[in-house]
């Protein structure tokens, strides 16, 4: 089954989005880096725009301290999705870039282990109820009320970003051709601080103790909700159904508990359950239970 076009396109084997082209992707190969390029790279629903916010409070003193008013989007834009059609090479140093590339649709450029990149993962039932609840506040995803039929598609790799499993897997598996540091979701929330300090000492960055407690305090959930440089409300209306949700939803571990019937759990766990195990990432399923 092939997914309706007017949501998604396949090339070279990943779903994209409609907000990028194949014409656009076929320069991406040849897309230039710069041994101080950042990159931050997740399946979708896995902490991407929460780490967007790290980065940028780490970096950009003036997003820090509160004097400068640039919205992530544009402070750390998408690779693959330049929607705003911004030329990267005036970004300033050092450019940090999102993105959901798999491993093998990268710039060729990063591997030569110069340039860094930051993977996020999420323990995936988590990460599916998160873009369950996604495909129905994005107008730009096609919206399926049914779980049951979403699990199934995400199963099976049938939406953006195709399968969870070799996104990871083939991020983990070739780890040694990059310069990469793994976090997960989990980690962050369950130790925010530490985990800001492990993103500072990767890339190079020394903050003293003030600095640090003020990129923590402001990537809480919380707070992030409520700053409109990080909270992405600002997207217009013809992309978010903005009553049904938001990018900010919930922001737990273990959600996917108050969602999934047993059913719905048993069929996950028999068609990724033993893959999983496979993977080198211990998942945290729920904050209070870790085993
Ligand atoms: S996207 O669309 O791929 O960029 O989505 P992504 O940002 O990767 O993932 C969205 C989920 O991350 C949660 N989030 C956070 N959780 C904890 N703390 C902070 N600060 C934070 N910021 C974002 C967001 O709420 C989505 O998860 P759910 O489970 O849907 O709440």
């Amino acid at each position: 089954m092939e997914l309706p076009k007017e949501y998604v396109f396949k090339y070279k084997g990943f779903y994209f989005g409609r907000d990028t082209s194949p014409e656009y992707l076929d320069t991406l190969e040849d897309f230039e880096i710069n041994d101080s390029d950042i990159f931050l790279a997740t399946y979708p629903k896995s902490g991407t725009v929460w780490t967007q916010n790290i980065l940028s409070l780490i970096f950009f003193e003036g997003h820090r301290n509160g004097t400068e008013n640039v919205e992530n989007l544009d402070r750390i834009p998408w690779l693959e999705y330049n929607i705003k059609k911004k030329d990267y090479t005036t970004l300033p140093s050092p450019r940090i870039l999102a993105t959901h590339l798999p491993y093998y649709l990268v710039p060729r450029g990063l591997r030569n282990k110069r340039a860094r990149i930051i993977y996020i993962t999420r323990n995936p039932k988590d990460v599916m109820i998160s873009y369950y609840h996604f495909s129905k506040y994005i107008k730009t995803l096609e919206e399926i009320p049914d779980l049951n039929i979403f699990m199934e598609r995400f199963l099976s790799g049938k939406v953006l970003a195709s399968s969870w499993l070799d996104h990871v897997s083939g991020w983990f598996s070739h780890a040694e051709d990059f310069n990469i540091l793994f976090l997960t979701y989990e980690e962050m929330k369950k130790d925010l601080r530490s985990a800001v300090l492990k993103i500072c000492n990767f890339l190079g960055k020394k903050l003293n103790e003030e600095e640090l407690d003020s990129v923590v305090r402001q990537a809480t959930f919380e707070n992030m909700r409520k700053d409109p440089r990080a909270n992405y409300e600002s997207l217009p209306d013809d992309i978010v159904e903005r009553e049904k949700g938001s990018f900010l939803r919930k922001g737990t571990v273990g959600d996917w508990k108050n969602t999934m019937t047993v059913a719905q759990n048993e069929r996950f766990d028999k068609v990724l359950g033993e893959k999983i195990k496979t993977l080198p990432i211990k998942f945290i399923w729920d904050i209070n239970n870790e085993a």
